[in-house]
């Protein structure tokens, strides 16, 4: 294995585990308590508040001779802002307005889904169905999607609605969709997990967890064909490198040099159990180590760190040299899905037995919104006044595609069967509304 190619910096990442408070002034500077987690009182971009301490919860035992439960504590990314060095300085060269729109889609992904989850637990819109949030994992979409062309394709998750609006996927028709409404993406009858937007490159969102690989391996194989440069990404989870597809795609991309990047999003946790009781190594991108392919792990609250990985992970495939993984540490601020100990106008949610309260807290104080803004300001590369007029906007687009999948009409149950393959290979004369009634399908 080239050790060129291995950019697996445990030393750096652990040193930063004691770097907090460093960086008082800059967050002092963009009106950010520096306070410890329990101290802070609100500041975040949805304005919301954190909720009081409540008693920590305890987690199972954990097999890992690397992790143990509670160990994403410890395992905090630095306070610190990358004022200089390599991925600073690389996202820095960006043109402003590039800047600007990745700010610009990172807000308006932290506010849709906060706003989603405000209108889930209030419970006047009646709305049902899974909802994964991304909320507190935005830097890894916004980061690997700046590195990206319009025209170069994603496979996402259930977990993936950051990964769309990143990409540019439109508000309106993902609120219609989740008000499962004739507006929305899937017509009304996907729901969240199955957004799609091929226009953009969105091959969706997807229910079945290790989908990801495949679909962005074959996107690289039709580029290969056509002798295109697009290239394609996979998002997973931690507990989605435990699907025996994980290892199976990346072999086979690096066999075939395919340009695929699979970008891990270690949050810690596996649904209801921390990481540390299912993974058996220290980090997920240790799984494929052995292949020799470039390893990135990174900082995923850290917009810049994201990035400059994303661009020599694009630059490496678009040379035809074949796939690499990125690995970024994170963590998601609410449940698994649905909103379990979450509160209307509360960042995170508290109380759920598989994690600590105070991990939560902590988590929220690197808020990876909140520290793109400061490195925006702190490096002069954009004024508050510009930064704050984007969120307002962001702020209004999501009230207007509300008030859009609100008037929106319903879809009509009997033309469901038409966007099926079923309705092309076989058609149906009947079907079962949601209500269970058997109703005629349209000829
Ligand atoms: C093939 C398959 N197996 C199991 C599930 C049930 N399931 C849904 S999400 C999930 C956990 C995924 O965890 P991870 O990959 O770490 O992503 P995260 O939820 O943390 O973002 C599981 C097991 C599924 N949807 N598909």
């Amino acid at each position: 294995m080239s050790e060129q190619n291995v950019r697996i910096d445990r030393r750096r990442l652990l040193q930063a585990l004691g770097s907090a408070g460093a960086t008082g002034a800059v967050f002092s500077a963009c009106g950010r308590s520096t306070q410890t987690a329990s101290a802070h009182t609100g500041g975040s971009i949805t304005g919301g508040k954190w909720e009081k301490t409540v008693p920590l919860a305890t987690a199972g035992p954990g097999g890992n001779p690397g992790w143990q439960p509670g160990d994403a504590v410890k395992f905090l990314p630095p306070e610190k802002i990358p004022a200089s060095g390599k991925a600073s300085d690389l996202m820095a060269s960006l043109p402003k307005d590039k800047l600007l729109t990745i700010y610009q889609r990172m807000t308006a992904s932290r506010i849709w889904e906060t706003t989603m989850k405000d209108l889930f637990v209030g419970g006047k819109d009646g709305l049902y169905g899974a909802f994964h949030t991304y909320i507190g994992q935005e830097a890894i979409a916004c980061g690997v999607m700046g590195a990206l062309e319009d025209d170069d394709y994603i496979a996402s998750t259930h977990r993936g609605h950051g990964h769309l609006i990143a990409k540019g996927g439109d508000l309106n028709r993902m609120s219609a969709e989740i008000f499962f409404k004739k507006t929305g993406y899937n017509k009304g009858y996907g729901g969240s997990m199955h957004i799609t937007d091929m226009s953009r490159g969105i091959m969706g969102m997807n229910g079945i967890v290790g989908a990801s690989f495949y679909l962005a391996a074959g996107a690289a194989i039709r580029a290969r064909i056509r002798g295109t440069k697009q290239v394609g990404v996979a998002f997973f989870g931690d507990g989605a490198a435990a699907s025996p597809y994980y290892f199976s795609a990346v072999r086979s991309s690096a066999n075939y040099k395919l340009p695929v990047i699979f970008v891990n999003e270690n949050n810690f946790q596996y649904m209801g159990v921390p990481m540390a009781t299912v993974v058996p190594t220290r980090y997920i991108c240790e799984y494929t180590k052995g292949l020799d392919i470039p390893h990135f792990l990174v900082d995923g609250n850290d917009v810049t760190a994201v990035y400059a990985a994303t661009k020599e992970a694009v630059d490496w495939a678009r040379a035809g040299k074949g796939p690499s993984v990125i690995e970024g540490i994170t963590y998601r601020w609410y449940d698994h899905s649905g909103f379990a100990g979450g509160r209307t106008g509360v960042d995170g949610a508290f109380g759920l037995p598989y994690r600590s309260d105070e991990e939560v807290r902590q988590w929220i104080a690197r808020d990876p919104v909140v520290r793109f803004k400061a490195w925006l300001l702190y490096k002069e590369l954009a004024r508050a006044s510009e930064l704050e007029k984007i969120e307002a906007a962001a702020r209004q687009a999501v009230e207007a595609s509300i008030v859009f999948a609100r008037q929106s009409e319903d879809p009509d149950p009997r033309a469901g069967v038409l966007h099926t393959y079923a309705s092309e290979a076989a058609p149906a004369t009947q079907f079962f509304s949601r209500s269970g009634l058997v109703i005629p399908a349209v000829s």
